[in-house]
């Protein structure tokens, strides 16, 4: 790739006009600093499945528990009548919402200010809702007596969409809230009406556009799960669980069950996988606690792949439609937004507090859009509950999927080349800071020079030839094009909490005698590779090698505080408390310095690894000098050892850009469509590991594909979850999964440290909409404007042949009732 190559000039230093065999600057790269492609050191136990996840744990004592769900999507609870369980030998306990009620544990609050039931007392209100659970020897006892705890309900009707869920008499979800008047949760706005009004009417050409997001599911390899262990004498929880947030966890514990906050310690151990779905609470956490707390023995909950799959947090479930203002060459006037979104029967939402739609409002943001205006309404309904992002950054999933299919349907609307469209709106890379139509502020990015690299790379021109041609012959070629910024890595504190907790993040580094180092964050890598990266951002501030420095997260009991990893937060903000620290540490480390060459700092130089004389460049002491100073010769006064902390509280969002081109071939006579080149092209500022990016765009447009193609979860009239297994939910395997041709452009981030932005989540964000605008392209001429997603081939069969959209998530169509 001639990366690493390159890179090596980043150790050079050589502004000073001394030369590098004299100063001895390390070689960045080979010490796996900053734009090395380091190997994942994680990969080093995951691959020899020495992983070492919730379910690998095993205490002495253990018990183990499993949950009883429900099988119908709305009704009474009768009676609940548990005798039998009761009586299987081996049965430890048998609890269910009356017994948690007594203990004020039957409800439990959620993310978003609402109350989500534990377990089930008064009502069920979506299938798969948790009801009762056994804690029993081993699992198999705890399953068997399960199936012998007998419930009757009374069947209530069904809400299955947003439609159904507001029209006039429909049945209350929540008559356990006292105001509680209807299934809305929230009417919500956000930009500028009147301005926007003042744009549509000074349109020459207003374009529609509506359509849905169907429901997905994060779902990771490694469902969730908990080992709850109270041990009474030492008053002591801990609790390992698979979790995206511990601190957040150990603090919801302490103001939940009224726990001393220093007798919890939440232990993420290695997760495979996260994605968003191990951010929420899940009543199993929750029941697994009480059960240890009760019983004072470990309790052990796995959640088997339908548990997981029917009541976890799910994502998207939104209708959403707009309206764009246009001038007659192109230029976007104006935008409007509403969104009606199901968010089952808890709001649950795992969202900054202030925002009900998430970051919804980050829609046009890489536009240069005098004004825009969003409303939003969200509902309950008899469905899990929803709304958790999955791999994106607060529903900017969402945001932007109809963000550039809207572009798409206005630029055919204008009769404008998508490409040129685009270019004609982008916000100009002098333009920056530049205040997004809905408020927020985007501080840097290329846009144009992205865009300019897809189309060279998948050779625009020649590729709107060739489908001409093709057409000729009946073959149906389509390209899709998506660009987009997205806000990554809440917060700054001003504007972004959880709960009242403020958004920032930690990073604890401590260096050893010898120059080796621990470092710790508030973060937890599922999977990103944490471990890799952030011993390269040490090694790029102190010339520590990658390798002599361990990274540990997870762990409340030692990791600094941290609000977790989620919303590619972790590079942005995490990340930066990495450099911070080091930073931290390196003055230190100077002072050592000048004590040990015995002149003053002032007089001190630094390059990659060590300190030397500035007017003697051959007098230095490495890194590693100083680290030993620091225990054994430290000058008098100061204090020992050679560590520190930073808590980082960004300044701002960061920004990365993508531009994601997509090709297909659609076959008229199945509906079948075939991927031919995907490229991408994103910018994330400097990237800490290029082969951990690529990595992460490669999953993240594998997921983009499995949107569009195969997968969501839908509901049949009844509230039955369609979408329970593997059978029926797809995940795209290498066989369909198609190849990916990636690219990148650097605009550093102005304010990080290390100048990175994240970059986690872009690819699934950005990814859909490509593929869709791509197929929607191949058939354009049939007059269809929107097919909903997943596009699955009787979907656009039935499109091109019947030359009608196809909407909503079947098989109960929104306008169903
Ligand atoms: N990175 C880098 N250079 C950059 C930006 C990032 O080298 N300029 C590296 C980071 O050091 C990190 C990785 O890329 O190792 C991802 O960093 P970042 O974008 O900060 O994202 P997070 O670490 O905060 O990860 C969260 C993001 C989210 S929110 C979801 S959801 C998701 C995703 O990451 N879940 C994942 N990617 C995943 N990948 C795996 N394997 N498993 C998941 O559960
Ligand atoms: Cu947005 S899913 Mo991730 O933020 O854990």
């Amino acid at each position: 790739m001639g990366r690493e190559e390159d890179a090596g000039t980043v150790g050079e230093l050589s502004q000073t006009g001394v030369s590098k065999v004299t100063t001895q600057a390390r070689d960045e790269i080979k010490i796996g600093g900053l734009g090395a492609s380091r190997k994942r050191v994680e990969d080093n136990r995951f691959i020899r499945g020495k992983g070492n996840y919730v379910d690998d744990i095993v205490l002495p004592g253990m018990l183990h528990m499993e949950i009883l769900r429900s099988p119908l999507a709305h009704a009474r609870i009768v009676s609940i009548d548990t005798s039998k369980a009761w009586a299987i030998p081996g049965v430890r306990l048998v609890l269910t919402g009356e017994m948690m009620a007594t203990r004020n544990l039957a409800w439990m609050p959620t993310l978003s200010y609402d109350t989500q039931a534990v377990l089930a007392t008064d009502k069920v209100r979506f299938q798969g809702q948790e009801v009762a659970c056994v804690i029993a020897d081993d699992p198999y006892i705890a399953k068997d007596a399960c199936e012998a705890i007998v419930v009757e309900y009374e069947a209530l009707p069904v809400i299955v969409n947003p439609t159904q869920a507001m029209a006039e008499g429909a049945p209350l979800i929540r008559d356990d809230k006292e105001n509680q008047q209807d299934n809305v949760i929230f009417d919500w706005e956000v930009g500028d009406r009147d301005g926007t009004e003042r744009a549509f009417a000074q349109a020459d050409l207003v374009s529609t556009l509506e359509l849905h997001y169907p429901r997905s599911h994060p779902s990771p390899m490694e469902c969730c799960g908990s080992i709850a262990d109270f041990n009474r004498s030492t008053s002591k929880l801990t609790v390992y669980m698979t979790t995206q947030a511990p601190h957040i966890i150990r603090a919801a514990v302490a103001l939940v069950a009224e726990l001393p906050e220093h007798m919890i310690r939440i232990v993420s151990p290695d997760l495979g996988g996260g994605f968003g779905n191990k951010v929420p609470v899940y009543p199993g956490y929750v029941m697994s606690i009480l059960a240890s707390i009760l019983l004072e023995r470990p309790v052990k909950w796995i959640e088997d792949k339908t548990g997981n799959l029917i009541s976890t947090g799910f994502a998207r479930d939104i209708y959403l439609r707009g309206e764009m203002a246009l001038r007659k060459d192109g230029k976007i006037l104006g935008v409007r937004m509403h969104t009606d979104s199901d968010h089952g029967a808890f709001f649950s939402d795992a969202q900054p507090s202030k925002f009900k739609i998430g970051l919804m409002h980050s829609a046009f943001s890489c536009y240069d859009i005098p004004s825009a205006h969003l409303t939003a309404r969200g509902v309950y309904t008899n469905k899990a509950p929803g709304g958790v992002a999955y791999r994106c950054s607060f529903r900017v999933t969402e945001a932007m999927f109809f963000q550039e299919r809207m572009v798409q349907a206005a630029a055919d609307d204008l009769g404008l080349d998508q490409a040129e469209f685009r270019r004609r709106n982008f916000v100009r890379d002098d333009d920056f800071p530049h205040r997004t139509p809905f408020g927020f502020l985007t501080d840097s990015g290329q846009y144009g020079k992205c865009l300019d690299v897809g189309l060279q790379a998948i050779g625009y021109e020649d590729f709107l030839k060739q489908k001409e041609e093709a057409k000729q012959r009946g073959r149906l070629l389509g390209i899709g094009i998506s660009t987009m910024t997205e806000p990554l890595g809440a917060g700054n504190s001003r504007e972004y909490d959880i709960l009242g907790i403020k958004m920032f993040d930690s990073a604890e580094l401590r260096v050893h005698m010898t120059g080796k180092a621990i470092l710790r964050t508030g973060a937890k890598t599922q999977g990103q590779g944490h471990e890799t990266t952030w011993a390269q951002i040490v090694a790029h501030e102190l010339g520590i090698p990658a390798e002599d420095v361990v990274v540990e997260e997870g762990d409340t009991d030692t990791a600094p505080f941290g609000m977790g990893t989620y919303a590619s937060r972790s590079t942005p903000v995490a990340g930066a408390a990495v450099a911070m620290v080091s930073r931290k540490v390196r003055a230190k480390a100077r002072k050592l310095a000048a004590h040990l060459l015995e002149v003053s700092e002032e007089d001190i130089e630094w390059e990659l690894g060590r300190f030397y004389v500035r007017s003697a460049p051959d007098n230095g002491v490495t890194i590693q000098d100083c680290a030993f100073a620091a225990y054994s010769n430290m000058p008098d006064g100061m204090e020992p050892g050679l560590e520190n902390v930073a808590y980082y509280d960004p300044p701002n969002l960061t920004w990365p850009f993508a531009c994601y081109i997509a090709t297909v071939e659609v076959d008229p006579q199945t509906g079948v469509w075939d991927v031919l080149r995907v490229v991408a092209v994103d910018d994330c500022g400097v990237r800490i590991n290029p082969m951990v990016v690529e990595g992460q765009i490669m999953g993240g447009l594998t997921e983009a594909y499995a949107m569009a193609s195969m997968q969501f979860i839908t509901f049949d009239a009844q509230g039955n979850c369609i979408g329970s297994n593997y059978m029926d939910y797809l995940l795209p395997t290498a066989w369909e999964t198609p190849g990916y041709e990636l690219h990148e452009v650097v605009t550093p981030c102005p304010h990080h440290p290390i100048g990175a932005k994240g970059i986690g989540e872009c690819a699934t964000v950005g990814g859909p909409a490509a593929f869709v605008n791509a197929v929607l392209d191949a058939i354009k001429d049939s007059g269809v404007r929107n097919i909903d997603m997943p596009l699955l081939p009787d979907r656009v069969y039935e499109a091109l042949t019947q030359r009608h959209d196809v909407s909503g998530a079947p098989p109960v169509k929104m306008d169903d009732q």
